[in-house]
C-alpha cells in the first residue's frame, strides 16, 4: 500500500444504453487511464455507481479491472454496502480476484452508532489480509475524529480516504497515527490543500477526465514547486466548478469521455444522462473554457 500514492481516479463504471455493465467500455476507460499514467485505480465507489449495482456486477467489474490493469498499478476496491454480510462477501471476492486494497464508506442511512460502525470495519478488516482504507465522506455521514482514531487501531486498517474539507484533520491524523497511515484526499477541487496537509494521494472523480492536469499538479508538488502546482490547481478549479454546474457529474464525466473517443458509456438511472442538445452545449462551453 505504501506505493499507492499520487493520482488515483475514482473510476467510472460504464453502462450501455440499456444499463448493462459495459465491459468493453470499462476496459477502454482503464486503458486510457493507464496511458495517461495514473498511479492507481479506485473502483465501484460513489463515482463508480457501486451502490447502483448488484453484487454480481460489482464482482464482475473488479475481475475486469484486475485483468485489464494486469498489475501495472494498484487497484483499490470499494466494498461498502449497508449490510456487513454483503460487504464481507465483496471483500473476500476482491481478495480472491487479486485486488490490492479495499475501502468502504461506513454503513449509512440508518444512522448506526459508533460501536456498530467499528464492528462493521472490524469484520471487513478481518475477512482477508487486504489493507482497508476507511472512507470518510459527508454523503455517508462524516465520522468524528475520535472514531477515526479508534478505527485506526484495528489491524489491517491502514489508511483513510478523506473527503471532508477540514484538512487540518489530515495533518493531525499524520501526527497522531504516523507517516505509515495512508491518507487520500477526496476533494478534487482542494487537491493541493490535501497534499500540503500531508495526504499521500488523491482519489477523485474528475481524474477520469482531468488525469493529465492532476498528474502535472502532483509532479510539481513532489518536486517542491508549490507555486506551479497551485497554478495548475487554479485552472483545475475553474474546470471543476464548470463541471459541477451541470448537476450530474457521473453522467458528465462519461459524456466527456465519449466525446474524446473513450466509450465510457452512460450513467445508470435514477442518474439522468444528457440529451444530444445538452451534449452539444456542453462541448461548446468547455471549448470556450479551454480558450480562457
Ligand atoms: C468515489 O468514491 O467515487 C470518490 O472518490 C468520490 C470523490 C468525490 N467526492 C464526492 C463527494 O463525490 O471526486 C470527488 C468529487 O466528485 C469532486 O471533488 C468534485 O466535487
Amino acid at each position: 500500500l505504501k506505493d499507492m500514492k499520487g493520482v488515483i481516479p475514482a473510476l467510472l463504471t460504464p453502462f450501455d444504453k440499456d444499463e448493462n455493465l459495459h465491459e468493453e467500455g470499462l476496459r477502454a476507460l482503464i486503458r486510457r487511464m493507464l496511458a495517461d499514467g495514473v498511479h492507481g485505480l479506485y473502483i465501484t465507489g460513489s463515482t463508480g455507481e457501486g451502490f447502483l449495482m448488484d453484487l454480481e456486477e460489482r464482482k464482475r467489474a473488479v475481475e475486469i479491472t484486475v485483468d485489464e490493469v494486469a498489475g501495472k498499478v494498484p487497484v483499490m476496491v470499494h466494498v461498502g454496502a449497508i449490510s456487513t454480510k454483503l460487504s464481507v462477501d465483496l471483500t473476500r471476492h476482491a481478495y480472491e480476484a487479486g485486488a490490492d486494497a479495499i475501502s468502504s464508506v461506513p454503513p449509512f442511512y440508518y444512522r448506526f452508532g459508533e460501536a456498530e460502525i467499528i464492528e462493521y470495519y472490524r469484520a471487513l478488516a478481518e475477512a482477508t489480509p487486504l489493507p482497508m482504507i476507511v472512507y470518510n465522506i459527508p454523503l455517508a455521514g462524516l465520522m468524528g475524529y475520535d472514531t477515526i482514531l479508534k478505527l485506526a487501531k484495528i489491524e489491517n486498517v491502514k489508511g483513510i480516504k478523506y473527503t471532508a474539507s477540514s484538512h487540518y484533520e489530515i495533518t493531525k491524523l499524520k501526527a497522531d497515527l504516523g507517516e505509515d497511515f495512508m491518507i487520500y484526499s477526496g476533494s478534487d477541487e482542494m487537491a493541493i490543500s490535501g497534499l500540503l496537509a500531508g495526504a499521500d494521494g488523491l482519489i477523485g472523480s474528475t481524474y477520469n477526465v482531468l488525469a493529465d492536469t492532476f498528474l502535472s499538479l502532483y509532479d510539481f508538488y513532489v518536486k517542491g514547486d508549490i507555486a506551479k502546482a497551485n497554478d495548475v490547481m487554479k485552472e483545475a478549479v475553474e474546470v471543476i466548478l464548470k463541471m459541477l454546474s451541470y448537476g450530474n457529474l457521473n453522467a458528465l464525466l462519461k459524456t466527456l469521455n465519449r466525446m474524446r473517443g473513450v466509450d465510457a458509456g452512460y450513467a445508470r438511472s435514477p442518474f439522468r444522462n444528457f440529451t444530444k442538445e445538452e451534449e452539444v452545449k456542453i462541448a461548446a462551453d468547455l471549448r470556450e473554457l479551454k480558450k480562457t
